[in-house]
């Protein structure tokens, strides 16, 4: 009795202590949360539907389903064991039975197909986009260009340990230059890869697109707030595919008009005076991309510069 209840209050406690940890911890926004579980906060129209098809359409299936499955394993287990069921029955079909079993899960399929295919078409439904962004994948970074704003291509490398640290970010999820978009306005990324196959996703918007070599894949989002949000390429592409995050920074439409005239005609700034001590720019193999990085932060590209061992 009193171990009982022992037991009871334990096991009390440590549920407890788990929910009110999640409760004050506040979920973060734009990376993951240590502790939590589920998909990451929604911060895009595509991202709430595609919570909404798990939360309120798999889940409460897949939750059915399990628990009737094993009400049926309880109930085999306890009446038709050799004890309690020696002589088994002999026959081995039942039509209405088998007609049931089959049709029950197509139905149930039918019903799910309603709500997946209703969602794939909400990412192809692109609605008319406020600014195109070209996002390309090399081993092992990222390159943006914002072809109307005639901006050239902005690398994005992964800072390292000590500078995520130094700037008090999320390391391996941050980087030094970021795909500046403006809030509450739909842009379309053109995706495509350099080399290998890369992925573009950014869980916080529900993306995940394929990065491939001699292709443009098309993805949209619309940034519902603004601040920095981080997602990671998402399909294995050589040594440092771990090492390549992806980060867009959403700002008011006026900041990034302003950061738009910061980035200035390229014909202007690019050219000539790259500054002495650059340390090699990630070579990618399709070389004559961006001819420098954003002078101002090249001190970190350290990280991508490793020798290159598969694709
Ligand atoms: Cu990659």
């Amino acid at each position: 009795m009193n171990m009982r209840k022992l037991a009871a209050g334990v096991a009390g406690m440590i549920v407890g202590v788990g929910f009110s940890a999640q409760a004050l911890a506040a979920e973060l926004l734009g990376q993951p949360t240590p502790d939590y579980i589920g998909l990451q906060q929604a911060a895009s129209p595509l991202k709430h539907s595609a919570i909404f098809f798990h939360n309120a359409i798999l889940m409460p299936i897949i939750t059915a389903i399990s628990v009737f499955v094993a009400i049926l394993l309880g109930i085999i287990v306890v009446r038709f064991n050799k004890k309690a069921n020696p002589v088994p029955a002999k026959f081995s079909h039942n039509t209405a039975l088998e007609v049931a079993w089959t049709l029950i899960p197509v139905g149930i399929l039918l019903f799910i197909s309603i709500f997946s295919f209703k969602l794939l078409f909400a990412y192809h439904d692109m609605p008319k986009p406020d600014l195109t962004v070209k996002a390309t994948g090399y081993q092992w970074y990222w390159g943006y260009t914002y072809p109307d704003q005639k901006i050239d291509e902005i690398t994005s490398v992964m800072l390292s340990e000590a500078d995520a640290k130094k700037e008090g970010r999320p390391y391996r999820l941050a980087a030094d230059n970021s795909l500046v978009v403006p809030v509450g306005k739909v842009v379309k990324v053109l995706v495509t890869g350099s080399d290998v196959i890369h992925n573009f996703a950014m869980p916080a918007f529900g993306l995940k697109t394929d990065a491939i070599p001699g292709r443009v894949n098309e993805t949209w989002f619309k940034a519902e707030k603004t601040g920095m949000f981080y997602g990671q390429c998402s399909e294995l592409c050589g040594v440092d595919h771990a090492f390549m995050p992806i980060q867009i920074k959403v700002v008011t439409q006026e900041e990034f008009d302003a950061w738009v005239l910061t980035k200035a005609p390229p014909a202007a700034a690019a050219p000539a005076v790259t500054p002495v001590a650059t340390p090699a720019t990630p070579a990618a193999p399709a070389a004559p991309v961006a001819a420098a990085p954003a002078p101002q932060k090249t001190a970190q590209l350290d990280v991508a510069a490793k020798p290159v061992a598969m694709n």
